[in-house]
């Protein structure tokens, strides 16, 4: 038996973890009590880190689709078609031709942060989509307008503040999001023992509203006003108080006119909280000594994503909290560097889509439009795609259209562990090693982190014969793309390793990878520090506070007219701790216990609609239909219904033995890939208008159970 320490690379929290391994197995996994960051915390995930690393359904080799079925081949024999298969395509065609999808876990490997980047500029089309636009871009549009860069992104001092105002996030669901902070349960359990407050805006008591101070159940997708009133309270009460941020911001009083016209007794109606609130709100929020205000899928997967997501840091301005202790703060990472205070700012659109003229954001296209630009015949049409780490068939919206536009492709590449909903169309799937033959850095995630950390952790097992390391492949990929063939051999960990040890000396810390290797529990670099001015790449050297593409927008929300109340219902979205998206349901351990995919429903609207608990309602969208189990909680609003996303396993072809026993609806069925934050082009995935009804019963008394259909053709 040997003892090894990794990062579990399931969520963004980075926890260290002890493994005991015999020979090529973990054994057991516990939190590594001497993690500098994590010091011994682990979730149930982690703990199922050797069940998933021994998952049998884990491909270990390449499959090629021969005669129409996917058959185990050799590396060489799939690199070979997949030169074949994407070669002719690129020469006949053109680049945009061949798609790219980077699905989530690109931000949790070695090979996505190290390659992700060259992978797409080796491609050299216009057709690159990630999970991004499901998820977060409304935050990096805002960011990127308001400081110059999308990747200057401020996290919550939580260990320091005093007052935590958090809307559209459950972390103690989902271990947090844009901001690292291993054991957060933890860490908001001692903001409130210290005499902090922690405030919840979510539509639904979630794990985390219950052990706030306070929950308040806004409307779904109305987060934008509520926060529009709060400005505008902050500013009519003469709460605003910049501090040492009035040097380095520009805007305020365009803002100040821009939130003019919502009036709390305005927004009230609109977002579903009273005026009180909104007051108490505001008056909480300034007469805090450290306050910060946070927001995450609730606030960016909505009509106004981007508009949310700006106000968020507005207040965090407006309440002189942005970049400095106890409130919103910019890590500087291990592999970051200082800027000069500077840039040439941030600008979208550089380019459309073909179909739906959709704005090029970061350099890639919206995902809720991949489906068009594959469907839909003429100069420029998508052909192949190439997916790395990503289950579009079940995170875009739409879904079922984006299933029968895969169908249609000439040609597929994927690199993924397992065969699913996505890669089930594939012709060649190029399986990575598990988590445990993997070596890991966290480049993303320290750019998010409450400390400043570096930690590598070099693969714990060595890679079992017949396995590549991804790094390898996706750098094989690299070569195919760039004309160099599928033959060569290339060291892509070495390569890696190289690349991480150049831009730790670089950094700010002057590091090197010996250093990091000598430290298996990490390296704690300290507490964030404030880093405005040098931080900002706008042009002004500010940060600006009022930027023209958004004022447009809140203008155009202050002439649109109010909400009256009604009976329909909106659909949203939900975590749990032992899910992950839609790949770790085949993880039987996490699979044990509740079913896990029910439908939401408050008792007014159950009783309204006649529905029962464990019954089977029919909940229809605009463009499609699924039948899922029913439960009724008061822990949702009246007015919305939540379903959890990353289900629906019981597509033909998928292999995954686990999931398909107990295969949930997919959610994405019924979000609309026709509305999008129009600023960031980002999906629509919470607020989707629905009606629910109970299933029809037949004649004999059994429900009849109807295949969901796709009206979004
Ligand atoms: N309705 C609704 N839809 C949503 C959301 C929502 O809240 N509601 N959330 C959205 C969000 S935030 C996200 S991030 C997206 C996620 O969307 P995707 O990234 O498309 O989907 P995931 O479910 O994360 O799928 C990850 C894929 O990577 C594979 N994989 C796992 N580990 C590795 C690895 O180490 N290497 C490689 N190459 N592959 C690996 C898995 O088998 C799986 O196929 O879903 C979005 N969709
Ligand atoms: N266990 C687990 N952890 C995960 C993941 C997972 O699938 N499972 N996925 C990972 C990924 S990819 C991401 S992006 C993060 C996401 O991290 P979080 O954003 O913390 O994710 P959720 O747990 O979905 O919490 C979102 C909350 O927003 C609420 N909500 C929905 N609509 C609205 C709205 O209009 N307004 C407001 N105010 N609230 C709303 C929902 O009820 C829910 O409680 O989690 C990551 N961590
Ligand atoms: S919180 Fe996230 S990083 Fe920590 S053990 Fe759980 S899944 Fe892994
Ligand atoms: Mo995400």
């Amino acid at each position: 038996m040997q003892t090894a320490y990794t990062t579990c690379p399931l969520c963004e929290a980075t926890c260290g973890l002890e493994l005991t391994i015999d020979g090529e197995r973990v054994v057991s996994v516990r939190g590594d009590q001497h993690d500098v960051f994590s010091a011994g915390f682990i979730c149930p995930k982690g703990a199922a880190f050797g069940d998933l690393d021994a998952d049998p359904d884990r491909l270990r080799g390449p499959r090629v689709r021969r005669d129409g079925v996917l058959v185990p081949a050799s590396w060489d024999e799939a690199f070979a078609a997949v030169e074949a298969g994407l070669l002719p395509i690129l020469q006949a065609h053109g680049r945009d031709s061949v798609a790219l999808y980077q699905g989530n876990p690109n931000v949790h490997t070695l090979a996505g942060v190290m390659f992700g980047g060259q992978l797409r500029k080796a491609l050299g089309s216009r057709n690159l989509y990630s999970a991004s636009t499901l998820d977060q871009m409304p935050k990096q549009v805002a960011c990127g307008y308001m400081y110059g860069s999308p990747f200057s992104i401020a996290v919550p001092d939580v260990d320091r503040t005093d007052y935590l105002l958090m809307l559209g996030a459950d972390p103690y669901s989902s271990n947090g999001s844009l901001w690292t902070a291993p054991d957060l349960p933890g860490r908001l359990r001692a903001l409130r023992e210290r005499g902090g407050r922690l405030v919840v805006v979510d539509p639904r008591r979630s794990r985390t509203a219950r052990h706030a101070d306070r929950h308040i159940a806004i409307r779904p997708g109305a987060d934008v006003y509520l926060l529009l009133g709060l400005a505008h309270e902050l500013f009519a009460r003469g709460l605003v108080a910049l501090g040492r941020l009035e040097e380095h911001v520009t805007g305020v009083a365009a803002v100040r006119a821009l939130v003019e016209p919502f009036r709390p007794e305005v927004v009230a109606n609109r977002c579903g909280v009273d005026a009180a609130t909104i007051a108490d709100l505001a008056t909480e929020l300034s007469g805090a000594d450290r306050a910060a205000v946070y927001g995450r899928i609730g606030t960016t997967t909505v009509p106004h994503g981007t508009v949310t997501s700006w106000l968020v840091d507005v207040l965090n301005v407006l309440t002189g909290n942005l970049d400095r202790p106890g409130g919103v703060m910019f890590p500087l990472p291990a592999l970051g560097h200082r800027g000069k205070g500077s840039g040439p700012g941030f600008v979208t659109g550089r380019w459309h889509s073909r179909v739906r003229g959709l704005p090029e954001v970061i350099g890639e296209l919206p995902a809720v439009t991949l489906a068009d630009e594959i469907a839909e015949p003429g100069p420029g049409q998508v052909r192949a795609l190439i997916t790395t780490a990503g289950n579009p068939v079940l995170s875009v919206p739409n879904s079922d259209r984006l299933d029968r536009a895969l169908a249609g492709l000439e040609f597929m590449v994927s690199v993924d562990p397992y065969v699913n909903e996505t890669t089930r169309h594939a012709d060649v799937i190029l399986p990575p090693p598990p988590p445990s033959q993997k070596s890991h850095y966290d480049a993303a995630f320290y750019t998010l982190s409450v400390r400043n950390i570096a930690k590598y952790s070099p693969r714990p097992v060595p890679l079992a014969p017949g396995l590549l390391d991804e790094c390898d492949i996706v750098v094989r990929l690299i070569a195919i793309l760039s004309g160099q063939g599928s033959t060569v051999d290339v060291g892509g960990v070495e390569v890696a390793e190289r690349l991480l040890d150049d831009r730790l000396r670089r950094g700010p810390y002057e590091l090197s990878l010996e250093q990091l290797r000598a430290r298996p529990h990490g390296i704690d670099l300290g507490p964030l520090t404030p880093r405005l001015p040098e931080i900002l790449r706008t042009p002004s050297g500010r940060v600006e506070l009022c930027p023209a593409p958004i004022a447009a927008e809140v203008n155009r929300l202050a002439a649109s007219g109010p909400v009256g109340p009604d009976e329909s219902l909106v659909l949203i979205g939900r975590r749990h701790l032992r899910t992950n998206n839609s790949w770790m349901h085949n993880v039987p351990s996490l699979m044990r216990g509740r079913d896990l995919c029910t439908m939401l429903i408050n008792p007014a609207d159950a009783a309204r609609l006649g529905l029962a608990p464990g019954a089977a309602a029919r909940v229809t969208s605009r463009v499609g239909q699924v039948d899922v189990t029913v439960e009724i909680t008061d822990d949702i609003a009246a007015g919305a219904v939540s379903i959890p996303h990353g289900f629906g396993h019981d597509r033909p072809g998928v292999e995954l033995t686990v999931a398909g026993r107990q295969p949930g609806v997919n959610s994405n069925r019924l979000t609309d890939d026709q509305a999008v934050d129009p600023l960031s082009g980002t999906a629509v995935l919470n607020a989707v208008p629905v009606t629910v009804a109970p299933v029809p019963v037949s004649g004999n008394g059994a429900a009849v159970r109807t295949e969901a259909v796709g009206a979004g053709a």
